[in-house]
């Protein structure tokens, strides 16, 4: 069997692996070796990311849509064709701002939901505190989505000397409220979410104006700021400005003039969901029209990132790409991104070189001269000469899509190939893109009239009289969860039932028999006993479909109905070992589900699956995902906690209700 053909290479890893962890312990003295620069000349930094962008929902990927500004900054700057990113928001976010992957802090599983009691451990610096080492002002605006529940996670204790925007996930674009169902859905609560630094925000100023607006003015305001104090005589320091939108998350809600940049649908979130993307674009174009109109846009980087795929559920779109938000396919991870910057030697061209949102943080160090400050980004490699000079060279050759142990769920791309092992989501379509018009011929108009590259320059943030919105009585993140607990209630079901029968051992308890037995484990059970195992669980999942997430949970307790079924009970010496790995830090895997391959090159969009034909690259794909195994931490979701219902705290969500983590690291 392929599992127990390699738990001897990966008992070498672990001793390899302790090695590697004392030296790379020893060299994190962090935030201690930055010089600070001398001038205020140094390039500023504006990060903008997307939220749920998707890859067919750009106009140079799809000429339906409306986005001229963000298509004339990536064809004049360098785009990112083989850029990743995480599945979901959260663990996305922790990439691009600690340059590790996620599952090194516990942060690989899914988001953070709003009452959960976490965030990123304290204990690793984020990428604003590195800018502000290097002695820039450092500002974020918009969606935090990194933890909340206790002050010393929220944006301004880890690095931000100013925040403007909101510590969730998601929010009603204008009122900047959430409504919100908690514990299984039993509890249904709501909250206001809006702020500047630690202070609530909700002046009619801010509440009923649309967040792009908002943050728009916010950052021209810096902008603004920064150009007075030149004009002035003052000394400025360089910023670094973390500027991500709201935008195009659910819910759809959207001004009704960016409608007239979209053909109709008929398929209504696709039309709405359009609309917003324009809505996006006009946004970005504000926000650099700003750089240029105060004069920083000549000293200035752009990046411009989402921060996973288009979720086709409340219309985003993928295609031709495979999936969608949340799962391990090209349709939730290969990502839209490019830099644009006049400081770029070699610029106007695509780049196809393997890129991942953890290289952001020592691009961006490298960037402003900073090069190796960024000690913490484990992770991440420099791509910056590369990018702005066009070499030749390829920094990276190796990708981390994901890795969880519950559902065990991991996915690597090493060179050409990718490997998706334990992935058992049925989200694993082409997802059309849902954009039959109603009327060819108006359809036509609005494409031949709308707006090409200029557009207005609001002033003013919109208010509630200009929504549209299409109320879609769905919570498209919920879904995703709902996904992953199934499959991790099966997965421990499994997991029991193979306990019970005395077939699943742990490495370590084992090692002996593997060494001097291992020919007969290979043999494993016989055909009448794997024939029972697969009758049984086969059972189980029926009847799990059936009852739902309750009847999951029911049968997980019910230890001795699953004793009597199936195989169970009967001795047999011949009995198939199946496998628990434990890691460096105590977590104990099993691989669960079948493991598919793809050549990425000669097949962008994963249609071909060589798993079956190349039974040497599944191997290799999959020691190199466990090499990365050993060093992830347990994922940390704690349940949700009544502690932080906005109803305790004056109808605000907010902190106070937690106590922050740290991690070890390595
Ligand atoms: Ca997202």
């Amino acid at each position: 069997m392929w599992f127990t053909q390699m738990c001897a290479g990966v008992l070498h890893l672990i001793i390899q692996s302790s090695i590697v962890r004392l030296l790379l312990l020893s060299s994190l003295p962090l935030l201690t070796a930055a010089q600070k620069p001398s001038n205020s000349s140094l390039p500023n930094v504006l990060f903008i990311v997307a939220d749920d962008l998707g890859w067919n929902d750009v106009s140079w990927h799809n000429p339906l849509i409306h986005s001229p500004a963000m298509e004339e900054l990536a064809r004049s700057g360098v785009m990112l064709d083989q850029y990743y990113v995480q599945p979901t928001c959260t663990p996305s976010r922790v990439a691009m701002m600690t340059g590790k992957y996620p599952y090194r802090t516990g942060r690989q599983h899914m988001y953070i939901k709003p009452l959960m009691p976490t965030g990123i451990p304290t204990n690793v610096p984020l990428m604003p505190q590195y800018f502000q080492q290097a002695g820039y002002t450092t500002h974020g605006i918009g969606k935090w989505h990194l933890g909340f529940c206790h002050q010393n996670y929220t944006p301004t204790y880890r690095g931000f000397d100013s925040f403007y925007g909101f510590y969730l996930g998601s929010q009603d674009y204008y009122l900047h409220s959430k409504y919100y169902q908690y514990e299984s859905q039993k509890q249904l609560t709501s909250g206001y979410d809006f702020r500047f630094n630690e202070a609530i925000l909700q002046g009619p100023e801010v509440r009923g104006k649309y967040s792009a607006d908002l943050f728009v003015q916010r950052a021209r305001n810096i902008f603004q700021g920064v150009q007075q104090q030149k004009k002035a005589g003052s000394q400025t320091k360089p910023w670094f400005t973390y500027l991500s939108f709201q935008s195009v998350h659910d819910p759809l809600q959207v001004p009704h003039s960016y409608k007239q940049n979209v053909c109709k649908y008929r398929d209504l979130s696709r039309y709405f969901y359009s609309a917003m993307v324009s809505s996006l674009d006009h946004a970005v174009d504000q926000v650099v029209k700003s750089l240029k109109e105060t004069g920083q846009y000549e000293n200035t980087v752009i990046v411009f990132t989402t921060d996973n795929g288009g979720a086709v559920k409340v219309g985003g779109s993928n295609l031709p790409l495979r999936g969608t938000k949340g799962t391990l396919y090209e349709g939730g991870t290969r990502a839209i991104g490019f830099i644009h910057s006049p400081l770029l030697r070699k610029s106007g061209y695509t780049s196809s070189s393997l890129m991942h949102a953890v290289d952001w943080l020592p691009t961006l160090m490298s960037a402003i001269g900073q090069k190796g400050l960024a000690v913490s980004a484990t992770d991440g490699i420099d791509q910056w000469s590369h990018l702005s000079s066009r070499t030749s060279s390829q920094p990276r050759e190796e990708v981390v899509y994901n890795i969880k142990e519950k559902p065990f769920m991991a996915a690597i791309r090493v060179g050409n190939y990718k490997l998706i092992w334990g992935s058992r989501t049925e989200k694993n379509k082409w997802f059309p893109a849902m954009e039959q018009v109603e009327n060819e011929v108006l359809c036509n108009i609005t494409l031949r009239t709308r707006s090409k590259s200029v557009q207005s320059l609001e002033q003013t943030p919109r208010d509630m009289l200009t929504m549209d919105v299409l109320n879609l009585g769905i919570d498209s993140d919920r879904d995703y969860w709902e996904e992953e607990d199934q499959l991790a209630a099966l997965q421990e079901l499994d997991m029991e039932l193979e306990q019970e029968e005395g077939s699943l051992v742990e490495v370590k308890e084992v090692t002996e028999e593997m060494e001097g037995r291992s020919e007969r484990v290979k043999r494993g059970a016989n055909k009448n006993m794997r024939r029972k195992w697969r009758q049984q669980r086969a059972y189980w999942r029926r009847k799990g479909r059936q009852g739902g997430k309750k009847g999951w949970k029911k049968n997980k307790g019910n230890k001795k109905g699953n004793k009597g079924g199936g195989g169970g009970g009967k001795k047999n010496k011949n009995r198939k070992k199946n496998f628990i790995i434990p890691n460096n830090h105590g977590v104990k895997i099993r691989s669960w589900g079948k493991s598919q391959v793809f050549d990425l090159v000669s097949d962008p969009n994963e249609k071909v699956d060589l798993a079956s034909s190349r039974p040497d690259l599944v191997k290799m794909l999959q020691h190199r995902a466990m090499e990365h195994y050993l060093h992830l931490r347990p994922r940390d979701v704690p349940p949700e906690s009544v502690l932080g219902d906005p109803v305790r705290w004056g109808g605000y969500y907010g902190p106070g209700w937690c106590h922050p983590r740290t991690v070890t690291l390595d």
